[in-house]
């Protein structure tokens, strides 16, 4: 072979790979090419699935009254659990920390987000006219749920469920006339005033002390159904030395408090004193078995599941029962046994 021949070669060897490089570097550019279109719509199509997720889940905008109880964080628990996404609904909670001016904000905020319904615990049973006649106006429905709205115009909320608490308050007084033998000098420790929780059960221990010359009300101020709260009161009527047989609390955390104070100061809750309270949480009835507390009347705070009912109602076109009001019942020594409160979720 010439040099000449040799060189030429070597030309279109050159050439020949030169051609190669170029179809791997356009092969290269076409992989990536088509590696970009993949990842730019599946991108595109990750959103947009989310997006199409979402719009499908019922929003619901709870307002709830803050997380002063036991019975109180259970209710959250139960509305979570039952507006949870696998069961179709994003629940927006908003916790009030027991301020009504808070709820009556939150409650904007939903119209503003435009949900699809809006529940609200109220904290008292006034001054709901001109927020909820904002929520009728804006074609949102209202589910109250617990405590009561006190209303001249029961068209701006759509349903009611919670319980009767002043069935409640009767229930502990007649459990009283059977079970204790008068004078009673009895200490109340109230819930937050104004709210229907607080009203039922004042009221139905007001009926009684009409009914019965020998019931004297030795003290009576609100706890807010707090326990610290319960505690306070308690010591200072410890302190004021006032005399009395039995402790009517409004709720379990308030009579927790009054049984922390009464053992500072040596005395034997359930025993010296007799002491009523309401909610039938698990701590409660333990106490109720032990002998700590006399009664507990029950008060259901598993409204979750009722509240969507209430809602897949109206979703399907129907029209609920205005008022829900849930069976209730009440807890001593002659009806509580472990196996009762082992069933019992609450
Ligand atoms: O008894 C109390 C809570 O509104 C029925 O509120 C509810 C009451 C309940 O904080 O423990």
């Amino acid at each position: 072979m010439g040099k000449m021949e040799g060189k030429m070669k070597n030309m279109k060897n050159i050439e020949k790979n030169n051609c190669c490089l170029g179809k791997t570097l356009k092969r290269v550019f076409l992989i990536s090419y088509f590696l970009f279109l993949i990842f730019a719509f599946s991108s595109c199509s990750g959103p947009q699935k989310t997006v199409s997720v979402e719009s499908d889940l019922v929003v619901v905008g709870f307002s709830q009254v803050g997380s002063e109880s036991d019975w109180r964080k259970a209710n959250t628990i139960s509305m979570q659990d039952a507006f949870s996404a696998e069961n179709g609904y994003r629940l927006i909670l908003d916790d009030a920390q027991q301020k009504q001016e808070r709820q009556i904000t939150a409650i904007r905020n939903f119209i503003n987000q435009g949900v699809d319904y809006i529940v609200l615990a109220p904290i008292t049973m006034e001054g709901w006219d001109t927020v909820l006649t904002e929520a009728k106006a804006a074609g949102i429905p209202v589910i109250i749920v617990d405590r009561m709205v006190d209303t001249d115009d029961p068209d701006i909320f759509t349903c009611w469920v919670g319980s009767d608490t002043r069935r409640e308050g009767d229930t502990a007084v007649q459990w009283m006339e059977k079970n204790l033998n008068g004078p009673l000098r009895i200490m109340h420790l109230q819930g937050n005033i104004g709210s229907s929780a607080q009203a039922g059960r004042t009221d139905g221990l007001d009926a009684g002390l009409q009914a019965h010359p020998d019931w004297e009300l030795v003290f009576r101020a609100p706890g807010d159904f707090v326990q610290a709260k319960g505690q306070e009161l308690m010591e200072e009527v410890l302190e004021k030395g006032l005399d009395f047989n039995v402790i009517y609390a409004e709720n379990d955390n308030m009579a927790y408090g009054a049984v922390n104070a009464l053992k500072n100061h040596d005395i034997v809750p359930g025993k010296d004193v007799t002491i009523i309270s309401f909610d039938a949480a698990h701590d409660a009835l333990h106490m109720v078995l032990s002998g700590e507390l006399n009664l507990d009347v029950e008060c259901n705070p598993l409204h979750g599941p009722r509240v969507r009912a209430l809602i897949e109602q109206l979703r399907a076109g129907k029209t609920p029962q205005k008022y829900t009001y849930v069976d209730e019942v009440y807890f001593d020594s002659e009806n509580l046994t472990e196996e009762i409160i082992a069933e019992r979720i609450y």
